[in-house]
């Protein structure tokens, strides 16, 4: 093919497979209706990426479907069950969809495959626990039916599976693994699985198989990167000697291969598919690399798979036509899968003239198939798409909100003095007198269980059922509900349990000006989970207070001091679209500056500790070490001029939660905040041992409790993490709260839960010899 595409969406224009999956867990649909749901989704996708000028019989067409996640997938097809859900197997050796979505989401005390982020994007993969003990064996023809299912219907399409390298650098050590142990160890015992499932698609008809390999380009992977690199070459000399086997197209999404390209260029494999966004086009290759080069078809990765935008379709068009300059054999394609973007711009209708600047999923298979029928014909035959494109682009550019003078004469003023708060110690004696908190103060960290009658009369209120009236007097009641509640649990530091905000980013883009908010536009975050990115267009600023009147409503209702709640630059970024056409860094600086103004209106209402979330500060670490510094140095620069503009007196929380902090532990020190709380107690704090040894010295507080999990946690069980901080961390730093926000939580568990975690604090104190 000379056009094609990553990956697609799968969770179906109208989140059908979110649906219909929830729905089979829920009892209301069979197993056999999900399946037929889901043969549906797939026959409609494939039909509409033909439509969408994809060929039908020229392997064009990725086969990317997956019930839940694609890692999950190749675990559950190579047999790498972890022995605690040994009995979900059956005789041949396959689970079923029971089974597959049981070992996802866990059972009683058998935990789920763990989840994290899936390279720098907002989506999140399932861990596969890999041992000495694993015995790999293909074990699920799912793969191969959704190719004859294609088949079946006259299509030749190529199925895409995350490749066996990726697949164990992914991968976790088992339970059962002795210490050190390395997953890709068994990469010799997990290919000819993969070599059998290549024999099966060539029997099926398959004539290409994708292999996505995209941790080649991730530098922050652990294993060694000799072990990483004979790792690849070895697993593509064993799959390209296997008789009878398709083509094999191994696509690195996310950056460039760097010193990986050398090695896949010299496999057998047909095809290379070059991430032209993030990486860039090799250059100075040496010669036997060239040459192995130019044998290959190479996929240019030139439409961003990874943003919303139209883009410079011309500059894509000459980009994949330098790629010739390496190989004569050239295809075009997105960077990356299209799973991270919306399907359809046309679905929306309320974005006016910005429409027009976007590309989501399929706008952007259309632009593949343009640059396509461009490199065949030249470049005249799709004049009129790229003008348009253009066009498209120069409006863009000059248009009203995109650049807004005052806002750039504010970011262009700063200085120094803007990003730094006094002295710790001067601060910390200044927050201690107003705030008379005892010795290890308790809180949480923000939000209160969701309640349906709260989504109920958000909806109304969206549908004009409820007026603006009643249901700001439905979160009034609900407010003084969760104050009164943590009063009488005796929590020390009060918050307002954020009742009035739907997502922690989408509030914020809703009630800022330079933010646009989509429809339709659902983006799978992880399984049958999704999130409407914002779409962050123009220049950032804040048209009127956001969150004062509620904060301030909370103070009136309690003496105890009330915590104003925040998200951070970085995590409003992280978890929108964001303009392309300027460094993150002036972004950052704009929505830091919003939000400096309010919490200078908060501190000005009387609010005496605010705290600025930023759960997804590691997020956006890029994959690359080159760009660390320069990242580092601009998000933790945006959370400091966010925050520093406050009084000594003004206590400044922040937030961090989804991975692991080893990496960034000296940038979450540079954020200067007065206390940062932070997920710990799934890993039974061992971030308290990288947090004394960074000399780290503010208030800290790691989570006592997982609020991932129904599960109460006992008053022992409390109190032996916060005694376990204790040993590392001086008691007059250290604060005591759940791990995360308790907005996914009903009401009963999480009473019951603070109420173990007060008791346990008090007996904590009384046995110091501070009680309160
Ligand atoms: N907000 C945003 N992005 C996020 C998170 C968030 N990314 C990472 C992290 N949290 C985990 N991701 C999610 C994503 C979605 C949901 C929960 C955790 C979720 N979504 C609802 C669903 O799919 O049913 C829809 C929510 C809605 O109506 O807006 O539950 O917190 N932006
Ligand atoms: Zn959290």
């Amino acid at each position: 093919p000379i056009g094609t595409i990553l990956g697609y969406p799968r969770i179906g224009r109208h989140r059908e497979l979110k649906k219909a999956v929830e729905a089979f867990w829920a009892g209301d649909i069979t197993a056999e209706e999900l399946e037929l749901t889901t043969v549906g989704l797939r026959a409609a996708t494939r039909d509409r990426l033909a439509a969408l000028g994809l060929g039908r019989t020229d392997s064009a067409i990725p086969e990317s479907f997956s019930y839940y996640d694609q890692v999950l997938d190749v675990a559950v097809t190579v047999g790498a069950i972890p022995a605690r859900f040994a009995s979900l197997v059956g005789e041949d050796g396959a689970v079923d969809l029971v089974g597959y979505f049981t070992i996802a989401r866990g059972e009683g005390d058998k935990a789920p495959l763990e989840m994290t982020k899936w390279f720098d994007s907002n989506y999140h993969y399932l861990v596969p626990e890999i041992g000495p003990e694993t015995v790999f064996s293909l074990s699920s023809d799912r793969i191969v039916r959704e190719f004859a299912e294609a088949k079946s219907a006259g299509l030749v399409t190529r199925p895409v599976v995350v490749g066996p390298v990726t697949f164990l650098l992914l991968s976790k050590p088992s339970d059962d693994a002795p210490a050190g142990f390395d997953p890709l160890s068994r990469l010799g015992e997990l290919l000819p699985v993969y070599a059998e499932l290549l024999g099966r698609l060539a029997e099926a008809g398959a004539e290409w198989v994708q292999l996505d390999e995209p941790a080649l380009v991730n530098e922050s992977i652990v294993v060694a990167r000799d072990a990483q690199l004979n790792g690849l070459a070895h697993a593509y000399d064993v799959l390209g000697a296997v008789a009878g086997r398709p083509a094999l197209f191994v696509a690195a999404p996310y950056g460039g291969l760097d010193d990986a390209l050398p090695i896949l260029a010299a496999s057998p494999v047909e095809a290379i598919g070059l991430d032209l966004v993030r990486g860039e086009l090799p250059q100075g290759l040496d010669g036997t690399t060239a040459v192995n080069l130019a044998r290959k078809t190479l996929v240019a990765g030139v439409i961003d798979g990874h943003n919303i935008w139209r883009g410079d379709l011309e500059q894509a068009f000459d980009l994949a036509a330098s790629v010739r300059e390496l190989s004569s054999s050239v295809a075009v394609s997105t960077s990356t899968s299209l799973l991270h973007v919306p399907h359809d711009v046309d679905e929306e209708t309320g974005l006016g003239e910005l429409a027009d600047w976007l590309a989501f999923a399929d706008q952007k298979v259309a632009q593949v198939v343009t640059l396509a029928r461009g490199l065949v014909n030249g470049k005249a035959a799709v004049r009129a798409e790229l003008d348009a494109a253009s066009a498209a682009l120069v409006n863009r550019r000059s248009a009203p909100g995109v650049r807004v003078g005052a806002v750039r004469a504010r970011t262009a003023g700063l200085g120094d003095a803007d990003f730094n708060r006094g002295d710790y110690a001067a601060r910390h004696s200044a927050q201690e007198a107003v705030l008379g908190l005892p010795f290890l103060p308790t809180t949480t960290i923000g939000s209160f269980p969701q309640t349906s009658d709260i989504r109920r009369a958000r909806a109304q209120l969206l549908r004009g059922s409820l007026s603006e009236q009643d249901y700001l007097e439905l979160m009034r009641a609900e407010i003084r509900r969760v104050v009164e509640l943590q009063e009488e649990i005796g929590l020390d530091v009060i918050v307002h349990g954020e009742p009035e905000r739907n997502d922690m980013v989408q509030y914020f883009a809703e009630n800022l000006d330079g933010f646009a908010v989509t429809q339709n536009g659902w983006v799978q975050s992880y399984g049958t989970r999704c999130t409407r990115p914002s779409i962050l267009w123009g220049d950032v600023s804040r048209p009127a207070p956001i969150t004062v009147e509620w904060s301030s409503y909370t103070q009136s209702l309690t003496s105890k001091p009330v915590k104003g709640m925040l998200t951070g630059p970085v995590t409003i970024l992280a978890w929108s679209f964001v303009r392309d056409d300027q460094p993150l860094g002036e972004t950052a600086r704009q929505v830091a500056l919003a939000l400096r103004d309010e919490i200078a209106d908060l501190e000005a209402a009387g609010i005496a500790i605010v705290q600025v979330d930023e759960p997804a500060l590691r997020e956006l670490l890029p994959l690359k070490r080159k760009d660390h510094a320069n990242y580092l140095d601009w998000s933790v620069g945006s959370f400091r001029l966010a925050t520093a503009g406050v009084r000594d007196e003004t206590q400044i929380h922040t937030h961090l939660c989804y991975s692991e902090f080893g990496v960034v532990i000296d940038a979450i020190r540079e954020l200067d905040a007065d206390v940062t709380s932070i997920e710990a107690a799934r890993s039974r704090m061992e971030i308290v041992a990288d947090v004394e040894e960074s000399g780290f010295g503010h208030g800290f507080g790691p989570g006592v409790y997982d609020i991932h999990s129904p599960r109460i946690p006992s008053v022992d069980e409390v109190t032996e993490l916060i005694e376990r901080a204790l040993a590392s961390i001086p008691g007059r730093q250290l604060w005591v709260n759940p791990d995360c926000g308790l907005k996914t939580r009903g009401y009963a568990e999480t009473v019951e839960s603070l109420r173990n975690v007060l008791t346990a604090t008090r007996a904590v104190r009384e046995k110091a010899g501070v009680s309160a």
